[in-house]
């Protein structure tokens, strides 16, 4: 199988974005799409990610990455089917596959919550240094669980930044300062925002007193080693349950 295949099985075309879409994540590096989950889904989904979160205490998010001031989990392509939305949404996939030149399988899916207080990061690209522009080698969607607004965590972003030719901290003193062109993501929950991981971004703060709650649904190039080894992890129930091109996805 290929990545094209794989993808038109999971209901990708050439018309699953539309071209203003596909131009505004060229430009951006960024593009929000609207109303992916419904809000019973996010329902079952805080729901199940709450009841994670309990089970695993201490140890949570510690397969991939621990963070001080936010709940994180790892592996939920592992904890449950609800999950498997975010590696086989078509419009999801179609604008991963379209910054990563029709090539790509899943790296990791996570959870990050900013809890009340804390969520600031350094602005910073998800690859070591500055990339040519339109030589991709990975690309995030945030999967919004709640209302991103200006003071609750939303992430930022500098918009075109991925063809600068430079990393954050090439230009920038201290990356958690704000930069001049940075811009709040804020959008409902349900959307999914899609961004080129070579566009400098980060987490800010929360100042609110509810967590800020969203899902990473990471992919990268199929060169490329996965941030979770999805062969090392996946578990047979999960296998078996799953159609061939979401394994293809997954690289397992
Ligand atoms: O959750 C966010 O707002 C961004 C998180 C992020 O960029 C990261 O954890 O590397």
């Amino acid at each position: 199988m290929q990545t094209k295949d794989a993808l038109l099985e999971l209901g990708v075309t050439d018309q699953t974005l539309t071209q203003a879409e596909k131009d505004q994540l060229d430009r951006d590096g960024f593009l929000p799409l609207y109303n992916i989950l419904s809000s019973s889904q996010i329902t079952a989904l805080t729901a199940r990610l709450d009841e994670l979160i309990a089970i695993e205490g201490q140890d949570a998010g510690k397969e991939v990455h621990q963070e001080a001031g936010t709940t994180r989990l790892s592996d939920l392509v592992n904890k449950d089917p609800l999950f498997e939305v975010c590696f086989t949404h078509p419009r999801v996939l179609a604008a991963i596959s379209h910054v990563l030149g029709g090539n790509l399988k899943l790296s990791s899916l996570n959870f990050r919550a900013a809890l009340p207080g804390s969520g600031l990061q350094g602005l910073h690209a998800d690859w070591g240094g500055a990339v040519a522009p339109n030589d991709y080698y990975v690309c995030n969607s945030i999967w919004l669980l709640d209302d991103f607004t200006e003071s609750n965590g939303a992430t930022r972003i500098v918009p075109g930044s991925q063809n600068s030719g430079k990393v954050p901290r090439d230009v920038m003193s201290n990356p958690s300062d704000a930069h001049p062109d940075q811009i709040l993501v804020t959008a409902p929950a349900g959307t999914v925002v899609i961004f080129n991981s070579h566009t400098w971004h980060g987490g800010t703060l929360n100042t609110t007193d509810k967590p800020r709650r969203a899902m990473h649904s990471y992919f990268t190039r199929r060169d490329q080693t996965q941030q979770l080894d999805q062969k090392a992890y996946i578990q047979p129930e999960t296998y078996e349950r799953l159609s061939v091109a979401a394994r293809y996805i997954l690289d397992v």
